[in-house]
């Protein structure tokens, strides 16, 4: 595939007003200029206009506001589209342990309909967002990482959705021969992530000068991606990747520890390691998450760009200079732990 040069593409973008869509379709704009690109989202409490306010006004970008569970709607959209690049989902743990039912509705329905339609009108290429949490916990301390031959072992009701739908794409391609891709990305952090998430909730809590709530014992760990570098790796897959192939991306972290990244926000804004509070665990915590991403980087040459700690204090820069974006968001996310009691 290619957009640059003389082959135009028209993409379909599933879920681009939440955190990674929005930079997905900022990064294709100004790299591949000539792409059209439409963007479908339903607009639920992850969703932000604002986050599209630098390019809804391009000429080559379009906005409808929908479901993908909207069948006909679906259908009649793909009917003028080249590719479909899949991010729209329930993105939330914490939110999936309280309320399964929108998860199995969005993530394994929603992602049904939108191969239906794929199929239907013969897209060229169907790019399926997945998440490392498919492959489960692994142990504090040892040294494994997932690759592409872990078996799957979800254990929230958040990454079993998302399985369902990881195992549907791929039915898809065996059975009906409909072109897909999978990526399956690690932790992203960057600009555009709404309050609730772990790293902007630790910012946003450090410029309101409130304490850091950190689930259980702190020792999780996660394997943490700049959102940009996720954006690159969907570019080379939708570029270079095999169809039917996935390709899992991770970050450039060495089991870094929730704890850890709570001390180096603190320090970031000059605030004694005392900020951190221990709350109640999160319910089937998984323990670690570690991504080896040797195939998309012997296959395809990609490898992650941005340093971890230069790009979280980036990004802190990001959360400084932008309350405007998410002031108006924070006490929706605040009200969501008070409910779980994680505050
Ligand atoms: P997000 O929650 O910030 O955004 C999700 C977007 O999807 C929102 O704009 C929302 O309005 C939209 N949406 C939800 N339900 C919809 C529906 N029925 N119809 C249309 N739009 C709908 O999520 P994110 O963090 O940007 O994640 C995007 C994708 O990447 C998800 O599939 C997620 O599972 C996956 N992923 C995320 C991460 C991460 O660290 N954030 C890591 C790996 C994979
Ligand atoms: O206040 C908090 N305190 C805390 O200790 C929050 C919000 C989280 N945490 C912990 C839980 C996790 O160990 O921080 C870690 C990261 O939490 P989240 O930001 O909720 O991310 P996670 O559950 O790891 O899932 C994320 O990465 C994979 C995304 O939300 C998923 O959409 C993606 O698939």
């Amino acid at each position: 595939m290619g957009g640059e040069g003389w082959f135009v593409m028209k993409l379909l973008v599933t879920g681009g007003a939440g955190f990674i869509g929005c930079n997905f379709i900022r990064y294709w704009l100004k790299n591949y200029p000539k792409d059209k690109i439409v963007n479908l989202d339903k607009l639920t409490y992850a969703g932000h206009l604002s986050s599209t306010l630098d390019f809804k006004d391009n000429k080559n970008y379009r906005f409808i506001k929908a479901s993908i569970t909207n069948t006909r709607l679906v259908d009649r959209i793909m009917r003028d589209v080249d590719i479909v690049i899949h991010f729209a989902a329930e993105s939330h743990v914490d939110r999936s342990i309280i309320g399964p039912t929108l998860f199995i509705k969005t993530n394994i329905l929603g992602t049904q309909v939108l191969l239906d339609a794929a199929l239907k009108n013969k897209i060229k290429r169907f790019h399926y967002i997945g998440t490392d949490e498919v492959f489960g916990s692994l142990q504090l301390g040892s040294d494994k990482k997932f690759d592409e031959e872990t078996n799957y072992d979800p254990r929230s009701p958040y990454s079993a959705s998302k399985a369902a739908a990881d195992h549907l794409v791929r039915a898809y391609f065996h059975t009906y021969g409909l072109p897909i891709t999978i990526t399956n990305c690690s932790n992203n952090y960057g600009p555009f992530q709404d309050p609730e998430k772990f790293i902007p909730r630790m910012i946003t809590n450090l410029i309101d000068g409130m304490d850091l709530p950190i689930y259980g014992d702190g020792l999780s760990v996660r394997d943490w991606l700049y959102v940009e570098d996720h954006v690159r790796a969907i570019e080379s897959v939708i570029m270079g990747g095999r169809l039917g192939e996935t390709y899992l991306i991770g970050g450039m972290t060495r089991d870094i520890s929730n704890l850890d990244v709570a001390r180096k926000l603190a320090s970031i804004f000059g605030k004694k390691n005392s900020v951190i509070k221990f709350v109640k665990d999160r319910a089937g915590h998984d323990r670690r998450y570690a991504v080896d991403w040797s195939k998309i980087k012997n296959e395809l040459g990609f490898r992650p760009r941005y340093d971890f700690d230069v790009w979280l204090e980036k990004t802190v820069d990001w959360y400084r200079e932008n309350e405007w974006w998410w002031r108006s968001l924070k006490s929706r996310a605040e009200n969501l732990y008070r409910k779980t009691n994680q505050y």
